[in-house]
């Protein structure tokens, strides 16, 4: 596996993938506050071809309406997955991708709904990924950092899942497993199947990067300073770091005959349907 470690320019010009549709896939639940100022600054970014989908948990605080809001107001840009049953961020991730690959997206971005990952930095993720086939935005790489607000002890129980738990159990190279600012190519989502990806709760992103390194997918992690959420609770509990943790040692498990014969192909039917809208599938 090819796994480097590059700083990149702030401003970059998005050349290449100007033309190709890029789906910023925002899992929410109780973001009211958060997503309609979230939303116009993806939109606003210099990249020709950027669309936006929500993947909304049936939240209280009215978020899925705002979403419909946002969808009326940015017809074609803004798309809106209203989930019902069981709440579940991995779940509500599939899902986004899912529909991202349906659109005929070539560069899937996923990242939080409040601000903890700047929009901004998109372009960069996108510069990347034109070495890579998955770009991770790390706060453990040089030049990477976390908000000075954080408690000692969530900086410690961050490190210590990432540096130490990550790569005793799945002796991972990849320095933030939990990073959930991401860009994927169409070809690596596809290649993982995203019907063999099993967790639900925060260790989604642990297993994803995991499958994506076992198949000796380009993996490249990029500097990003993390922020604290803008508005809003997070739902991050001591329950929900438990789990992760036990089950990432599961993942070594489940994972253990992956390798680069490993990568799914693609449903040839997807081809037709994307030359339709207009993008290349073989790029
Ligand atoms: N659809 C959906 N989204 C979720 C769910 N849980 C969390 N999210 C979203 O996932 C993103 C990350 O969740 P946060 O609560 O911010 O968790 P965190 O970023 O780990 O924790 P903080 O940074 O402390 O807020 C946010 O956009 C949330 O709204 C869920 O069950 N379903
Ligand atoms: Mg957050």
């Amino acid at each position: 596996m090819t796994l480097a470690i590059e700083t990149l320019p702030i401003d970059p010009v998005i050349d290449r993938a100007t033309d190709s549709l890029v789906c910023v896939v925002l899992p929410t639940y109780n973001e009211a506050d958060n997503l309609p100022a979230l939303t116009a600054a993806l939109l606003a970014l210099p990249i020709a071809n950027l669309q936006v989908i929500v993947v909304d948990d049936s939240s209280p605080d009215g978020t899925g309406v705002a979403a419909d809001r946002l969808a009326a107001r940015h017809p074609g840009r803004v798309h809106v997955l209203h989930r019902t049953e069981a709440r579940g961020l991995g779940r509500a991730y599939l899902d986004g991708f899912r529909r991202a690959l349906q659109l005929g997206a070539q560069y899937i971005v996923q990242m939080d709904a409040d601000f903890s990952h700047s929009p901004a930095d998109v372009p960069r993720l996108l510069e990347a990924s034109q070495n890579a086939d998955l770009v991770i935005g790390s706060r453990y790489v040089e030049g990477g950092g976390l908000d000075s607000d954080w408690s000692w002890w969530r900086r410690f129980l961050s490190w210590w899942a990432n540096k130490v738990w990550a790569q005793l159990f799945l002796g991972t190279q990849v320095q933030d497993v939990t990073a959930g600012f991401r860009c994927w190519r169409r070809a690596t989502l596809q290649g993982i199947g995203l019907e063999r990806v099993r967790s639900n709760g925060y260790v989604f992103q642990v297993e994803m990067s995991y499958m994506a390194e076992r198949l000796n997918y380009r993996i490249i992690e990029i500097p990003i300073f993390f922020e604290e959420r803008r508005v809003g609770r997070s739902k991050m509990t001591a329950g929900v770091k438990f789990e992760a943790t036990w089950r990432t040692v599961a993942l070594r498990w489940r994972h253990r005959h992956l390798a680069h014969d490993g990568r799914m192909r693609p449903a040839p039917v997807a081809k037709e349907a994307l030359l339709a809208q207009g993008s290349d599938p073989t790029s």
